[in-house]
C-alpha cells in the first residue's frame, strides 16, 4: 500500500533540500547511516525504563543499542554518565531542571531575544513557568531581562538607568578582529548573587563566539549554583575538536544530537566527573527525571540513529569536518563584512554568523532578508540582535550557518560565492522598509514577496545557485 500523498510531500522536500543552500545554523544532512537506523523495525519496540530494567520483555537487542549508543557518548565526550533517551533538546532540559530544582525554586538563563533557548527560562516555557527564572542578556543591553520581577527589580531599575557604552558596542566593528566576548561577566555575577539561583544554564543558538566555559563555573561556584552547559549548536565542533568542551567545566551537559553532531532529531544528557563529585546522585536524579518524570518508553530507533551518529562523529573525517565548518564561516563572515554588513561580534568562531541589518538597512529588516534569500535558494532565518530595535517577530537580523553547507563538501570558493550572491540580494532589498503601522505589515510583506518573485536579479541569482548545487549531492 503506497501513501502517494506524502510520497509526493516527501519528494518535493527533498527536491528543496537539494536545490537550495541550507544555511540555518541548527540544521543538518544526516547520514544514509543514520536515516536507516530510523526506518528500521526498533520503531515497533516498547522499552519503558533503563537497560536491563525494562518494564516490558523481548529487550535484549534494544538493551544493546541503548547501551551501545551510551558508552560512544561517554568516550567521545569525556564523561562517566549519559542519558540518551529525550525525545528532543526542549524535553532534555526540562528534565535537567526537574532534576536540580524543585517548583517555584530559581534558575538563572541568558534570554531568547539574546541568543539564548526558551528552555533556559523563557517565560512561556515550562522552564520559566514553573521555575523562578532569571535572565541575562549580553553586553550593552539592559543585561537583564527579568521574569519574576519581584525579585530583581531593584537590579532591573538600577540596571536599565546605566548609559550605554559605546566601546562596548556589539555589531560596530572598528577593525578587523573579533570581540573578545558579548557577556558581562560582573553583571552576570552580581544578578547571581542577588538571585542565588540553583543552577545556571550556559549555552546558546544565536551567538557567534566560543563560549569561555571557565568564566561562568567561577560564578557557579562561588553562588553555589548547578552550571548546565546546553551545548546543542556545537556539539559537533566540541566532537572534532573545533570549540573548547564545556565537560572540564560544568556539572550537566545537555545536547541534542541533529546540528552540527549530524545524528537523527534527538537529544542527550551527560553529567560530568565534577557533577558527580557535587552530587553522587546526580544521574540517578536525571535518570529518574527523563522516564517516569517526563516521558514513556523512549524512541529506539531514534537511539540507534544516536549510536551511528555518534560513531560517525568518532572518525578522523568528523574532525576534518568539524574544523571546515568554521573555516567556512570565517570566510563567509569576512565576505560578508567587505560587502558592507555588520555582524555581532565582528565575525565568527563557531559555525554560526548573526548579521545585524539594522546598520545596513532599515530596522526590522530580517523578514525581508530572509523571503528575498529564501526566493535565491539560500535558507536562513530572521533573528533578533542584541538591543533588538524592533521585535522578535519583526527582528532586524539574519542568522545563518555553515554545517549543512559543508557536509554537502562546500568549501572556502563556495563561502565566497554565497556571500556576493547575499550582498547582492541584501543590497536589492535596501530600498524597503517596515511599515509603522503593524495592521500593515503583514500585506506589505505579501506584496514584496511577490515583486521579488519577479525580481530578474534574484530569478538569475537562483539560477546560479542550481547551477552551483547540483555539483554537491545531499546524503
Ligand atoms: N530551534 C533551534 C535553533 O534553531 O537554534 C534551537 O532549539
Amino acid at each position: 500500500m503506497k501513501d502517494k500523498k506524502i510520497l509526493e510531500l516527501i519528494a518535493q522536500e527533498e527536491k528543496r533540500q537539494k536545490q537550495g543552500i541550507e544555511l540555518i545554523p541548527s540544521e543538518n544532512y544526516a547520514s544514509t547511516a543514520v536515516r536507516n537506523c530510523l526506518s528500521s523495525v526498533l520503531t515497533n519496540k516498547y522499552s519503558e525504563g533503563y537497560p536491563k530494567k525494562r518494564y516490558y520483555g523481548g529487550n535484549d537487542v534494544v538493551d544493546d543499542v541503548e547501551i551501545l549508543a551510551q558508552e560512544r557518548a561517554k568516550k567521545l565526550f569525556g564523561v562517566p554518565f549519559v542519558n540518551v533517551q529525550p525525545y528532543s533538546g526542549s524535553p532534555a532540559n526540562l528534565a535537567v531542571v526537574m532534576a536540580l530544582l524543585k517548583p517555584g525554586e530559581t534558575l538563572m538563563g541568558q534570554a531568547l531575544v539574546a541568543g539564548g533557548h526558551l528552555t533556559h527560562g523563557h517565560k512561556v516555557s515550562a522552564t520559566g513557568i514553573f521555575f523562578k527564572s532569571v535572565q541575562y542578556g549580553l553586553k550593552k543591553t539592559t543585561n537583564v531581562i527579568a521574569n519574576d520581577s519581584e525579585v530583581i527589580s531593584s537590579h532591573l531599575k538600577q540596571l536599565t538607568r546605566l548609559p550605554r557604552r559605546p566601546d562596548t558596542a556589539v555589531g560596530t566593528p572598528r577593525n578587523d578582529s573579533l570581540v573578545a566576548d558579548l557577556f558581562d561577566y560582573n553583571e552576570i555575577r552580581k544578578l547571581a548573587k542577588e538571585c542565588r539561583p540553583k543552577m545556571i544554564w550556559v549555552g546558546t543558538t544565536a551567538y557567534p563566539l566560543q563560549l569561555h566555559y571557565e568564566k561562568w563555573a567561577k560564578i557557579a561556584d562561588e553562588v553555589d549554583a548547578y552550571l548546565v552547559a546546553d551545548m546543542a549548536h556545537i556539539a559537533g565542533l566540541v566532537a572534532g575538536g573545533a570549540h573548547p568542551s564545556p565537560v572540564p567545566h560544568v556539572h550537566v551537559v545537555t545536547t541534542t544530537t541533529h546540528k552540527t553532531l549530524r545524528g537523527p532529531r534527538g537529544a542527550m544528557i551527560m553529567v560530568t566527573d565534577k557533577g558527580l563529585k557535587k552530587n553522587p546522585e546526580l544521574f540517578d536524579k536525571i535518570n529518574k527525571a527523563v522516564f517516569p518524570g517526563l516521558q514513556g518508553g523512549p524512541h529506539d530507533n531514534q537511539t540507534a540513529a544516536i549510536a551511528t551518529a555518534l560513531y560517525e562523529a568518532s572518525q578522523p573525517e568528523f574532525k576534518k569536518y568539524a574544523h571546515q565548518i568554521v573555516k567556512n564561516a570565517k570566510i563567509l563572515a569576512a565576505e560578508l563584512k567587505s560587502g558592507g554588513l555588520t555582524l555581532v561580534g565582528n565575525g565568527t568562531e563557531t559555525h554560526l554568523i548573526l548579521v545585524d541589518l539594522s546598520k545596513s538597512h532599515e530596522p526590522g529588516m530580517g523578514v525581508f532578508a530572509e523571503k528575498a534569500l529564501d526566493l535565491a535558494g539560500l535558507t536562513l532565518n530572521k533573528n533578533t540582535v542584541p538591543d533588538e530595535p524592533v521585535s522578535p517577530f519583526y527582528p532586524s537580523g539574519i542568522r545563518l550557518g555553515t554545517p549543512a553547507a559543508t557536509t554537502r563538501g562546500m568549501k572556502e570558493k563556495d563561502m565566497k560565492f554565497i556571500g556576493r550572491v547575499m550582498i547582492e540580494v541584501l543590497n536589492l532589498i535596501k530600498p524597503y522598509s517596515l511599515p509603522q503601522d503593524k495592521e500593515k505589515r503583514g500585506e506589505y510583506i505579501k506584496s514584496f514577496v511577490n515583486e521579488m518573485k519577479e525580481n530578474k536579479s534574484i530569478k538569475k541569482l537562483h539560477t546560479e545557485v542550481i547551477n552551483l548545487v547540483i555539483k554537491f549531492p545531499i546524503p
